[in-house]
């Protein structure tokens, strides 16, 4: 097979979130005006930037040039802005109780400060690695799953552009055989990709689009299969279950399969729906969350209480609605760009 993982942070990808530290650096710490504005790299900064900004400016106005005392009225100003930055109640708690601990009845500066935050953030972050399995033999089969809109088939196509151009031969299944419009959209993104697609009439069998194209799959020696399905909320009991069909048939085709099954949230959604997403996990056995729409909110800290919330790790963000907007996801990348200014 081909260049495996091309998300791998291994491969040398410019379109990996970080790995285009250069332009910041080559401009003394600050980006240069083509990576604000344009590009994977830009559009990751971007998404950070009200973060960024709240840790920046706001706590380090906070905390003032020389110090300040760590009492209970600095620390409930601290979890105030905190909050601001979207990481939610459970991280920003956190990183207040653990400032408590170490500097209380001291003064602290913002040095100290930045430190004792990102290191809890750090731990809060830490997860299994962001590659993809891969099938010990036969086609890798990856499963998509989550709400309506939240971007599926946009990071089904995005992921497919990834395989392909690293070499892959990909087959797609249509698994959203709900709306007409989600097989024409699959089935156009395949077309333009090189993708092989095994589609179903409208109203059909999900579950049968899945088996086929996993056969499909196996017999012609593809390397990747990747299964579309329709938008659900973990409320419908029915549609949950339906899901766990789809994995039972897949499993007829290759045992081990899928291989991955990838929860895909919207990062602009809010935290709250982004938590009614939990049923998934159980439903589906989900083993890894795309971040879908980073770029559509500038409070990138979302991804915080997504790790508190969900015992999964981050695999990849979306950075647009274009095929190559899509990056792996590094928790010290991740750290470091939020925490940057703030050394
Ligand atoms: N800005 C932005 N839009 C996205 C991203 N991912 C998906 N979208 C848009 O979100 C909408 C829903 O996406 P779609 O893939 O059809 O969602 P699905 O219902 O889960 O399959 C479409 O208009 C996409 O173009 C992303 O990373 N960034
Ligand atoms: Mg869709």
């Amino acid at each position: 097979m081909a260049n495996w993982n091309p998300f791998s942070k291994k491969s040398d990808d410019a379109g990996d979130a970080g790995t285009s530290h250069q332009p910041d650096e080559a401009t003394g710490g600050e980006p240069s005006p083509q990576a604000s504005s344009g590009g994977i790299f830009g559009r990751f900064r971007t998404a950070l930037k009200k973060t960024v900004n709240v840790l920046n400016t706001d706590i380090r106005d906070l905390v003032g040039k020389d110090g300040r005392l760590v009492d209970d009225d600095f620390l409930s100003e601290l979890f105030a802005l905190l909050i601001k930055t979207d990481m939610g109640g459970k991280s920003a708690g956190e990183i207040r109780d653990r400032i408590a601990k170490d500097f209380r009845g001291r003064k602290v500066h913002m040095d100290e400060l930045v430190e004792s935050a990102k290191e809890t953030v750090h731990e809060i972050m830490q997860q299994d690695s962001a590659d993809l399995a891969q099938a010990a033999e036969g086609p890798t089969v990856i499963m998509v799953v989550g709400v309506n809109g939240a971007g599926k088939t946009t990071s089904i196509a995005k992921l497919t552009h990834r395989f392909v151009t690293a070499g892959n031969k990909v087959v797609l299944g249509a698994g959203d055989t709900f709306r007409a419009a989600a097989v024409e959209q699959l089935t156009v993104w395949a077309d333009r990709m090189g993708a092989e697609i095994v589609t179903g009439r409208q109203g059909s069998d999900p579950a049968s689009v899945a088996y086929k194209a996993v056969e499909a799959a196996k017999s012609s020696g593809a390397d990747i299969c990747i299964v579309d399905t329709a938008g659900r909320l973990q409320t419908q009991s029915n549609l949950m279950q339906e899901l766990s069909r789809i994995r039972r048939v897949m499993e007829k085709v290759i045992p081990d399969a899928p291989h991955e099954v990838l929860l895909v949230l919207d990062a602009t959604a809010g935290q709250n729906a982004i938590s009614q997403a939990r049923g998934f996990s159980d439903a589906a056995g989900c083993t890894g969350i795309v971040l879908a729409k980073m770029d559509g909110t500038a409070k990138g800290g979302v991804a915080i209480p997504i790790r508190d919330e969900f015992d999964l790790p981050v695999k990849f963000i979306g950075l647009g609605e274009t095929p190559d907007a899509l990056a792996a996801f590094d928790v010290e990348r991740y750290v470091d760009a939020l925490f940057e200014h703030g050394l």
